[in-house]
């Protein structure tokens, strides 16, 4: 008898969807006609293309993409600002929605990070070192590209960035600092239980009788009000602000009282967060 003429009428397509708890929900869409997502993408080229291979979350899209508008002689900041960063901005949203999860992060974290090194080789490292800066990920905090994005820009930028990674123990950076002196040190924390490690780090400095000009803390999870809420410390906005903070606190002797107070004038542009 032949088996497959036995069975398959009797097959019931709609048992075994049941069976596996399947909903037949039609066809999917496409995750950039979200609608939030659709306010988050950039409508110009070739920062469309750039944001939509982060998004879907292809790697070598994102880097044949941001090779191709180097090659063009588009700014490496532009890409990274108006294309690769809008890109993980709409990542961001459907996972909050829910529709993306862990495994989406990561494969368009990934292509991001694939797309910044691109950039970060044209950008490239000054040769004279202007001073050093120290940046760490808070302790018990994974998300580095944040961090990544700030050593990159004050490489770029001719200042020695050290660069003690991710999940940081706090002693580390109290460790940092004893050694190199920093003119400036940033920290970054995505999550509300990690954030907390930036007063730590100040309370640390103080009982070891450290001190440097201003410590920029930033990151997803954390507010201007949070950070202002202890000594030492400036809420940093945008990952591009960092040399240009940095310039502030190295010729004008500018303090973390004054980064408080001067933030928009020193980064030379409207910050809605320092109105
Ligand atoms: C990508 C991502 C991941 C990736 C991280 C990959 C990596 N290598 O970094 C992975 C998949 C690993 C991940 C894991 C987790 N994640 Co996650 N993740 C994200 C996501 C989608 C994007 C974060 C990101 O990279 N943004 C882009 C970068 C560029 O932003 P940024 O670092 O904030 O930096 C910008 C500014 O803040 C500024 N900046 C930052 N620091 C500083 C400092 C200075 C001085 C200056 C000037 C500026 C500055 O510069 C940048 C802009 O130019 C966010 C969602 C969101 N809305 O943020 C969730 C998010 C941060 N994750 C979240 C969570 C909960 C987790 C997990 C705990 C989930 C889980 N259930 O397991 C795990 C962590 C597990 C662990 N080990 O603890 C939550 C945190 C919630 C909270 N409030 O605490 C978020 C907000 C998602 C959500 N809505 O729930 N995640």
């Amino acid at each position: 008898m032949d088996y497959k003429e036995d069975l398959e009428p009797k097959m019931d397509q709609n048992f075994v969807a049941v069976r596996y708890n399947v909903e037949i929900e039609g066809p999917a869409i496409k995750p950039e006609e979200d609608h939030d997502v659709r306010n988050i993408l950039p409508d110009e080229e070739p920062y469309r293309s750039i944001a939509l291979a982060v998004l879907h979350e292809d790697r070598e899209a994102s880097l044949s993409n941001v090779k191709k508008a180097l090659d063009e002689g588009v700014s490496p900041i532009e890409i990274i600002n108006k294309g690769l960063m809008k890109g993980i901005d709409a990542v961001s949203l459907l996972y909050t929605k829910g529709f993306y999860f862990l495994p989406d992060l990561m494969l368009a974290g990934d292509g991001m990070m694939e797309g910044v090194k691109e950039c970060e080789k044209v950008l490239g490292h000054k040769s004279e070192t202007k001073g050093t800066v120290v940046s760490f990920v808070a302790e018990g905090d994974p998300h580095d590209i944040g961090k990544n994005l700030i050593v990159m820009f004050l490489r770029a930028a001719g200042y020695d960035a050290i660069d003690l990674g991710r999940d940081v123990p706090t002693d580390d950076v109290i460790k940092a600092v004893k050694e190199y002196n920093p003119l400036f040190v940033t920290g970054t924390a995505l999550m509300t239980t990690t954030m907390t490690v930036f007063p730590k780090v100040v309370e640390k400095l103080q009982e070891n009788g450290l001190e440097v000009p201003a410590i920029g803390c930033g990151g997803g999870a954390v507010r201007k009000d949070f950070v202002e809420s202890f000594p030492m410390s400036v809420y940093g906005v945008e990952a591009y602000h960092t040399p240009k903070l940095a310039d502030a606190i190295l010729k004008d002797k500018k303090t973390w009282k004054d980064l408080r107070k001067e933030y928009s004038e020193i980064v030379g542009e409207f910050v809605p967060e320092y109105s």
